[in-house]
């Protein structure tokens, strides 16, 4: 065959089983299956605060793996004081980064093992989530966790449910329409919302639990940010606390979460939401939410709630403008680094009108785009308001990553 006439393609997928599936079917050995692999996986690792002597011998030690390090222009000369350095390298380069660290001073060394640690994190996120008496699988499919909002001003469904036999006939039509986690609120944590007493939001929430305790497929998650609104839904068969504050509005509700064995949704959040939206303000945004989150996460577990047992949630709309929702939403996939299950609730948010100019109602299609965008950065679960469109979206975007990594 003349040399111009081979049939040559670009190959743009980037999925590592879809690449590994096509190595196979051109005949490459398992084990150079799995070296090529990692040669085909760049991965980009981000560290701030590093002094200019430091940036100097992560540039040299990623040089002399055969990666690189992007430093400040001026780290060179000593300057500046702290900057943020990036290191770029195939992952087969990446695992002899800790040796290759081991003997270097500026805290290096521990730098190594904290890198090779993380990137095993957001190479296998974990797919089930501890619950009392078991496990919710998130290994199947992403879940869909439908929103019920049995209160008189929520932002899009307020007034709608909150009688308790239409929100318990609510919550088994969003069963049916695929929905793998009901989470039930009674307390609207809209910009601006005024706090409700604890009394008021258990009077709200109560029957629709009672109604539905032990009947459902699925799990109960309560949406709530406090700890006797949480142990009283416990007690009547929730199994997730979802609490928009990372559980910081009550001091009670990591041991009420701990003692249970529940799950915890710990969410982002600047400010709390009666004062969110005045002026929320970052540096970087998704640095920022990914370290609070980290931090956070640590001081629960030291609390006693279970590793097995937190998903984390960057927050969408609590305290950030049109662009952080953006930023975190294009990024989404950077909060793998924390270990965690991911969930997002994008669903009908002001991002969505402030750029299509649709009501709350009319904001499915535009969440559509911030859905996929969560799929593809590994987010496990979106809580929505448009449960049936969503999970047939889910349905048929999975049946897609299918195709490439096995097809
Ligand atoms: N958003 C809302 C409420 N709870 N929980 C998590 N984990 N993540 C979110 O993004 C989230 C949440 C706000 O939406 P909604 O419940 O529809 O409205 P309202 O707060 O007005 O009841």
């Amino acid at each position: 065959m003349p040399h111009d006439r081979y049939p040559v393609r670009i190959v743009t997928t980037r999925d590592p089983a879809a690449l590994a599936r096509r190595l196979a079917a051109a005949g490459v050995d398992p084990y150079g299956v799995e070296a090529i692999r990692r040669k085909a996986e760049i991965a980009i690792v981000r560290i701030d605060g590093v002094g200019a002597p430091a940036a100097n011998v992560l540039k040299q030690q990623l040089l002399s793996l055969g990666g690189d390090a992007a430093v400040h222009r001026d780290a060179i000369r000593g300057a500046p004081e702290r900057s943020t350095v990036y290191l770029v390298a195939d992952r087969r380069r990446f695992d002899r980064l800790p040796e290759k660290l081991a003997g270097q001073p500026f805290g290096l060394a521990a730098l190594g093992e904290t890198v090779a640690r993380l990137l095993a994190a957001a190479d296998r996120p974990p797919l089930s989530v501890r619950i009392p008496g078991g496990e919710l699988d998130l290994s199947a499919r992403p879940l869909v966790m439908g929103i019920l909002n049995v209160t008189p001003d929520s932002f899009s469904d307020g007034g709608a449910w909150l009688d308790p036999d239409r929100a318990a006939g609510r919550a088994r039509a969003m069963v049916a329409e695929g929905a793998g986690i009901v989470d039930i609120g009674g307390e609207s944590t809209r910009p601006g919302a005024a706090p409700v007493s604890p009394e008021e939001e258990l009077a709200r929430v109560r029957p629709v639990l009672e109604r539905l305790a032990g009947t459902l497929p699925v799990p109960l998650s309560i949406d709530t940010r406090s700890s006797a609104v949480a142990r009283a839904a416990i007690d009547l068969g929730a199994a997730i606390v979802n609490d928009v504050s990372g559980l910081r509005h009550d001091p009670a509700m990591a041991g009420v979460v701990a003692r249970a064995g529940a799950a915890a949704v710990v969410m982002h959040m600047q400010g709390t939401p009666d004062t969110m939206q005045r002026d929320p303000r970052y540096e970087d945004v998704v640095s920022e939410v990914v370290d609070w989150l980290g931090r956070r996460t640590d001081e629960l577990r030291a609390e006693g709630i279970d590793a097995r047992s937190i998903i984390v949630d960057p927050g969408i709309g609590f305290g950030k403008r049109l662009e952080h929702n953006l930023a975190l939403l294009a990024e989404i996939g950077d909060l793998r680094t924390l270990g965690f299950p991911i969930l997002v609730g994008h669903s009908r948010k002001a991002f969505i009108g402030s750029l299509t100019g649709r009501e709350p109602a009319e904001r499915a299609s535009g969440g559509f785009a911030a859905l996929a965008r969560c799929l593809a950065g590994g987010a496990r679960i979106v809580r929505v308001h448009d449960v049936r469109e969503t999970a047939d979206f889910i349905a048929v975007w999975q049946a897609i990553e299918r195709a490439g990594a096995s097809g």
